[in-house]
């Protein structure tokens, strides 16, 4: 046995018959309990299920999801599925069994009530009370912030699964169930508060509905929260990822717009929205896509409510709502210009707005120059060594200024909003942090049609799943190694090759279509595939039929237009169009020197490119470069914190409760790894724990340590296990911890009774049936 050593004999201790003999009593009548329950509603921990097949595994999920269980943990690893609907109440004593209680020793829990709608926040306060709508007990959420709170350990949370899967409401009973524990005090209050509706600040304008979620993140959040030594929150810091901007100006169909503009419409007063220059009525603007705008469920103005209160809440000044809400009625607005063309003497059509009403108004609001905008609208000016050209626009190019214009004031507006909240929640000390990070992002998505949006949120994707299987692995393996363990190597499908597809420098698509963007000459989407033919045909996660030596040449379901990725999670078809223009992301010139001449000192912020005293020749880096880095950056802060996982299921594609497809939620079981990490976790040790804290809690099963044990604590688990005969190949003794490799197996090999806690007294209970 490694690290084994031998121990003085432990001087003999007495225990009372009658204590021990109501102790047994006491762990048979739990046992007996719990494997009624297991036979019902199928075991807590995955390491326990036997026997482990894909079949079990699902059953398992199925068998605890009819039961409301949601949870199920891999080892430390949460599993969650999305249950769809309000579940039952947790009283404010559920949130005290969870806090400070070992990981094991309690189901995996998030529970909730949630009020009939869903709405884009919870409302927390802080402490438990009976009128809060929101209950929780997350097991893993409090291991988190223990370990960050009492071993000094930077944490973060990664919350994955496809979208619709629950990641985003995941993140918020984290963030919820570290409010309720955390500190008191009005300070720590304010700061709690604050960080919390930051959420529904960021949903309003970064989310929206798709036909995979109602309420979808069409950005990617990182936030960091911030302790001090006592464990009391002092800040945060939030990073967002790419905004899916396109859906500013157009959306797919079944699919709305971010859902500010419609709270705007549904909530606003009557005169707030004068002051505005909207209207009430959503077909008023082309920027609403109409075939979905009334969501079930979703009460617009009382979400709209809710959003101003809560950027009351984190500090937005009066005069910053109204400049915000300005700016969001004139994207709003912009979609309503229209163009006609208007033939010149040259020939050439020119176009000419249709009304000028429409500009008229975005003008009053913004303080934006009429001529100077409607000018920017018609003519381009290109400026090639130190000499001013200027084109004119035809009706096309001038819909495509528009549109651009729209996406931009809209995205950068939602960075604004971040990084004026980040003003507001940052901690306003200099002492040393604890950190704990909780990642959402945009879940993997196929739609009918993809484009570069969904290429972009699957490479995010794919970039997460490399660091659960980096970090999953790393993590265990130096456990072992640390503790002096040898390690048993399982084999995992490696999704590196993907990433590299995606992002290698040289050969990656992203790489191909910055050089395809900086390249001099006519640059188009289909050039661009030529090249990924070119350079990817070969690759075996690539398929395209557009190359001669293309092993897909007869495949008639991949259009010319199109090629396939076979991620991690499922091929994709990415429709080209659209790739190079979205990674230039080009703004004329024109358009950013109006918005900064504008006289509105918010929209003047948001285009400091356009002072003509700060021309920089140099092109911006592309979207693709940007995203990469940022990606890149992530990923490294990850890798210094240390990990807990909430995998997300989804157990339907109807959004629908009460209804599991189990060929769906096996795809999902698949492409997560899942079924492997349970054998990694079992082929390693299921169970370790600090000998201190293992002979403390079950001295009592041994004479010998109980009721006090004088020598160090390692020295009393090993005549603990001694005394109760487990065998030696059951067990490790690390430097500083025990390792038991399967307690539940074991244990039912030779007793019927079955337990859904990992504990030790059923697995020592087993061989005590033997004996
Ligand atoms: P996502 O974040 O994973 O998708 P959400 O967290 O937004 O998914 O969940 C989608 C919807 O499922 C929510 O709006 C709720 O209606 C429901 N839901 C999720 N979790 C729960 C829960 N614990 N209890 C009750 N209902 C829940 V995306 O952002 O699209 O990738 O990109
Ligand atoms: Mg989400």
């Amino acid at each position: 046995m490694p690290g084994k050593k031998k121990t003085a004999k432990p001087p003999l201790q007495t225990v009372p018959a009658h204590q021990t003999l109501e102790c047994e009593d006491k762990m048979a009548k739990m046992e007996v309990k719990t494997s009624l329950l297991d036979d019902m509603i199928g075991v807590g921990d995955m390491v326990l299920l036997e026997p482990l097949n894909e079949e079990s595994f699902i059953n398992n999920l199925k068998k605890r999801f009819d039961h409301d269980e949601v949870y199920t943990y891999i080892g430390s690893v949460v599993i969650s599925i999305n249950p769809y609907r309000s579940l039952p109440i947790y009283t404010p004593e559920k949130v005290e069994e969870y806090r400070n209680r070992n990981f094991y020793e309690l189901s995996p829990h998030i529970k909730r009530k949630r009020s009939k709608q869903i709405k884009p926040a919870l409302e927390w306060k802080c402490i438990p009370s009976c009128e809060r709508e929101t209950r929780l007990c997350f097991a893993l959420s409090d291991e988190a912030y223990r370990s960050l709170r009492d071993q000094d350990k930077d944490q973060c949370i990664l919350i994955t699964g496809e979208s619709g899967a629950g990641k985003t409401e995941a993140s918020k009973l984290v963030m919820s169930y570290v409010a309720a524990v955390c500190g008191k005090g009005a300070e720590v209050n304010q700061v709690k508060e604050q960080l919390l509706q930051s959420n529904p600040v960021l949903e309003a304008f970064g989310n929206a509905k798709t036909v995979r979620n109602d309420n979808s993140s069409r950005f990617g959040k990182y936030m960091d929260i911030e302790f001090d030594f006592k464990g009391d929150p002092l800040g945060g810091v939030i990073s967002n990822y790419l905004l899916e901007k396109s859906r500013v100006v157009k959306q797919p169909r079944g699919e709305r717009n971010f859902h500010i503009f419609y709270q705007i419409l549904s909530g606003a007063s009557d005169e707030f929205l004068c002051k505005l220059k909207l209207e009430r009525d959503f077909s008023r603007y082309n920027y609403l896509g109409l075939d979905s705008a009334r969501v079930n469920g979703v009460d617009d103005a009382s979400n709209f409510r809710t959003v101003r209160n809560a950027m009351q809440i984190v500090g937005f000044m009066d005069h910053e709502t109204q400049s915000v809400f300005e700016v969001v009625a004139a994207v709003l607005k912009l979609g309503n210009i229209e163009f006609k063309p208007e033939s010149r003497a040259n020939g050439l059509d020119e176009s000419k707005i249709k009304d000028k009403n429409e500009l008229k108004e975005i003008c009053e609001l913004t303080g934006i120059d009429q001529s100077v905008l409607e000018r920017a609208f018609s003519f381009r000016t290109v400026e090639a060594k130190q000499e001013k050209v200027s084109t004119t626009l035809n009706v096309a190019q001038a819909y495509y200024a528009r549109d651009a214009l729209a996406k931009n004031l809209y995205s950068r507006l939602f960075s604004w909003l971040v990084t004026r909240i980040n003003e507001s929640i940052k901690a306003q000390t200099k002492v040393r942090k604890k950190v704990m990070g909780v990642l959402d992002i945009y879940g993997f998505e196929i739609f009918e049609d993809n484009s570069f949006e969904q290429f972009i949120i699957n490479y995010c994707n794919e970039k997460l799943q490399q660091i659960f299987i980096e970090l999953t692995l790393k993590e265990e393996q130096e456990e072992y190694i640390r503790e002096g363990i040898e390690w048993t190597h399982i084999e995992y499908f490696n999704n590196a090759i993907i990433c590299d597809l995606i992002e290698n420098h040289q050969t990656g698509i992203l790489a191909m279509l910055d050089e395809e963007c900086l390249r001099p000459g006519t640059v188009t989407d289909d050039t661009f595939l030529e090249k990924l033919n070119q350079v990817c045909a070969t690759h075996q996660h690539f398929e395209s039929r557009m190359s001669k030596c293309s092993r897909f040449l007869n495949d008639t379901s991949l259009p010319h237009s199109c090629f396939r990725i076979q991620h991690y999670a499922g091929k994709v078809m990415y429709q080209v169009e659209g790739f190079v223009d979205k990674n230039n992301d080009l703004l004329y010139r024109d358009l950013s020197q109006a918005m900064w001449k504008a006289n509105h000192s918010l929209i003047k912020a948001l285009f400091p490119e356009g002072n003509p005293a700060k021309i920089n020749l140099k092109r911006p880096p592309t979207a693709g470069s940007q995203f990469k880095a940022s990606v890149a950056t992530l990923m490294k802060n990850l890798q210094t914190k240390n990990p807990n996982y909430i995998r997300c299921i989804k157990p339907n594609d109807k959004k629908a409760a009460h209804n599991f497809n189990d060929a769906l939620v096996c795809h999902q079981i698949r492409y997560l790894g899942l079924l492997e990490n349970v054998r990694v976790r079992r082929a390693g040790y299921a169970f370790r724990q600090p000998y201190e804290a293992c002979l403390e809690r079950y001295k009592m099963l041994c004479k010998q340590t109980w009721p006090h044990w004088k020598g160090p604590a390692r020295a009393g688990v090993e005549v603990l296990f001694n005394e109760l005969g487990i065998p030696e190949e059951e067990f490790s003794f690390g430097r500083s911890k025990i390792f038991i490799r399967n307690p539940r197996t074991q244990q039912k090999k030779y007793q019927k009774t079955k337990s859904s806690t990992i504990t030790i007294q059923s697995y020592v209970r087993g061989w005590k049936a033997r004996k």
